[in-house]
């Protein structure tokens, strides 16, 4: 495959940006090779600067739920660009949006829009201690809530790909509020919580984990978090940035049928262009300013342009059927590539929540991070490279999920199957 201009490009970017990238996990360190710069996209494939043509399973990380450039959300972005692209003044959009995002999620009673899920996570952080009056959060190791200071601790998605335990420059004195303890061990969260209930404001968590790689909860795990919670005054956060609207239309709450305090949201809200959003209870969130005291703003917050995609693309998922065919056309890759795997007599432990997949090069079982850092990442890395020469773009780490649009036709699912047999044959 000639990748010669994206070889020139990441040379030349490396000497401007850190990496030559603007989010580490995209320069492929951990799988080895340099990174396909990419032209354009359409439906469900990638077109590089080299003219190479991909099946696109990473979807800029979720938000492209519908593929890339879908005709309703580019001719309404086209159509709001004409209008001018930020006005810092309230609009009638960011009023519909608030309300969609309502219905989806009924425990969102009240809303703020922001510009990623990082600033969305920080923002219900803040809320939450200061509802609370205390200082402690507990997150779960593997799980990734954005790069803010105190949440880099045991974190997952590009600090696990990078094997960066916690991060330089973030001041012990941040650190030191944040507990952590394996995802679904809720004996390990009893004790915590009963060693530092007087200091926790807040358990977050990502109620379906997508960033060790994809790891359900384990049954009850979930109801039991909130009844501990429940029981002793702690606020439940459900980092929903990737679940939300991905593994159904009210998001992984939903779905197991649990009622956090407060929820965030991001990605497939925006549908590709910057949105996020973090709400809740109302006597929590009216303690936002500058209804109250807590402050938190941002210049391009509820940005008009971004608020049209995103209602766009949740308009197109309200459609019939959408999440239907979406967990068919999962079911029917996760399948072929167990089957092709097992044919080649190579060990992997599959997980799937609906559209979010990935397959772990380990025996297994995977139920935390400690178990999913078994995995080979050395083996995905060949798989990794082996699917890209053949036109399939996985994720460039062992610790992400794959993710499958609307735009992935059972003819796409077909050709990943066949080349998941020849890379499996060829490690
Ligand atoms: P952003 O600040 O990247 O918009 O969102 C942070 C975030 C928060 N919560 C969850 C559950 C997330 O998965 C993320 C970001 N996800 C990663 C991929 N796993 C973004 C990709 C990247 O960092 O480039």
């Amino acid at each position: 495959m000639n990748t010669a201009r994206s070889a020139k490009l990441f040379a030349e970017a490396q000497q401007l940006i850190p990496g030559g990238v603007n989010s580490p996990v995209r320069a492929f360190r951990s799988v080895g090779g340099q990174p396909r710069f990419i032209e354009r996209a359409k439906g469900s494939r990638l077109y590089d600067v080299d003219r190479n043509t991909y099946i696109d399973y990473v979807l800029s990380w979720g938000p492209m739920i519908l593929g890339h450039a879908h005709p309703a959300v580019i001719n309404s972005v086209k159509k709001a660009a004409g209008q001018g692209t930020s006005y810092g003044a309230p609009t009638e959009l960011e009023v519909t949006l608030a309300k969609e995002i309502r219905t989806a999620f009924p425990s969102m009673e009240k809303i703020r829009l922001v510009s990623s899920g990082t600033e969305a996570v920080m923002s219900a952080i803040r809320v939450a201690r200061g509802f609370a009056k205390r200082d402690g959060i507990l997150k779960f190791e593997g799980c990734y809530h954005g790069h803010s200071d105190y949440l880099l601790a045991k974190a997952g998605s590009g600090l696990a790909t990078l094997g960066i335990p916690d991060s330089p420059g973030v001041p012990e004195d941040f650190a030191k509020h944040t507990l952590t303890a394996p995802y679904n061990d809720i004996r390990a969260v009893q004790h915590l919580v009963k060693e530092h209930r007087d200091n926790l404001a807040c358990i977050i968590l990502e109620p379906i984990a997508g960033n060790m790689g994809v790891v359900p909860p384990a049954p009850g795990f979930l109801s039991a978090l909130r009844q501990l919670t429940a029981d002793n005054d702690i606020l439940l956060i459900f980092d929903e940035v990737i679940s939300g609207f991905r593994v159904s239309y009210g998001g992984a709450q939903a779905l197991y049928g649990i009622k956090p305090d407060l929820t965030v949201l991001g990605k497939i809200i925006g549908g590709g262009l910057p949105v996020g959003a973090y709400g809740g209870r109302k006597e929590i969130m009216d303690l936002i300013a500058p209804s109250g005291p807590v402050y938190q703003a941002g210049t391009l917050s509820g940005n008009p342009i971004a608020v049209t995609a995103g209602l766009a693309t949740l308009k197109q998922l309200r459609a019939q059927g959408v999440y239907k065919q979406l967990e068919e056309r999962s079911a029917a890759l996760a399948k072929g590539i167990g089957e092709a795997a097992k044919k080649a007599g190579i060990p992997l432990t599959q997980t799937r929540v609906g559209s979010m997949l990935t397959a772990f090069f380990t025996p297994g079982p995977v139920v935390d991070w400690n178990t999913a850092k078994q995995s080979d990442t050395k083996r995905y890395g060949k798989f990794f490279h082996q699917m890209l020469e053949q036109g399939i773009y996985l994720a460039p780490s062992q610790f992400e999920a794959a993710f499958l649009s609307t735009a992935h036709s059972t003819q796409d699912i077909e050709k990943t199957i066949r080349a998941a047999h020849t890379a499996f044959k060829s490690l």
